[in-house]
């Protein structure tokens, strides 16, 4: 089987996948990068690969493309099952799931390049007003999460003591809260109790972007 995957150091979806595939020891064959600093993902090259425009995309042999970090992820999880990143109950692959698609599905997409883009460019917002948009939404996601990790499904990680797609989502989201837009985090200490459980794991702090090629030191 052969792996070409579409990502950027700073994309948090990209990040998402690359622990997924670090935590199933997954190397892929080629790994592309898709400047998003430089607008790369809007050139007619990327755009015939991901009709979307957006990273991470991944291309197993001559298949169609596969997008959508959540698809992505969920296909590793079926074609590479162990070490599991999904429990085996219902109930608990629902909690995992509703926990992860909190960041990926709600907040994640408020501050993602081309709404930035959109805000400051197209509705004129100047710079802090639109950050403060970028904050408000990270922010009701890290307390909607607070509150969910406080049941007792929790523990070590999101759901019980192994990792799940929901520990590789909030990861996504602390970063993205903490090292691009500067969130006060000081009120969702169980978000950041389990952040800090991950970043001991390989699969987690290696793939972290301040440390993939092209990533600036700070
Ligand atoms: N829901 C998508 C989000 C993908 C996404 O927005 N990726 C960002 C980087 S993290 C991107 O490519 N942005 C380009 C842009 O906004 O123009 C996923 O989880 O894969």
């Amino acid at each position: 089987m052969s792996m070409k995957f579409y990502a950027f150091w700073r994309s948090i979806a990209s990040f998402r996948v690359r622990i997924a595939l670090a935590f199933k020891g997954i190397k892929p064959d080629e790994i592309i990068d898709i400047d998003l600093l430089k607008g790369k993902q809007r050139e007619d090259s990327f755009r015939a690969v991901n009709p979307q425009m957006l990273i991470p995309a991944l291309i197993v042999d001559d298949s169609p493309v596969l997008f959508q970090s959540m698809a992505i992820m969920e296909y590793l999880e079926e074609t590479h099952p162990q070490p599991p990143l999904l429990p085996k109950d219902p109930l608990g692959r629902a909690r995992v799931r509703g926990i992860a698609q909190i960041f990926v599905s709600d907040s994640h997409p408020m501050s993602v390049p081309r709404i930035r883009n959109y805000l400051t460019g197209e509705l004129k917002l100047d710079n802090d007003t639109m950050l403060k948009w970028v904050r408000h939404w990270q922010n009701e996601a890290l307390r909607a999460a607070e509150t969910h990790l406080s049941q007792k499904a929790t523990g070590k990680y999101c759901h019980g003591d192994t990792v799940t797609l929901a520990d590789v989502c909030l990861a996504g989201q602390v970063v993205g809260a903490t090292a691009y837009f500067k969130c006060d985090v000081s009120s969702v200490p169980s978000v950041m109790r389990i952040y800090d459980q991950c970043m001991k794991l390989e699969a987690f702090s290696r793939p972290h972007p301040l440390k993939q090629p092209g990533a600036p030191a700070h």
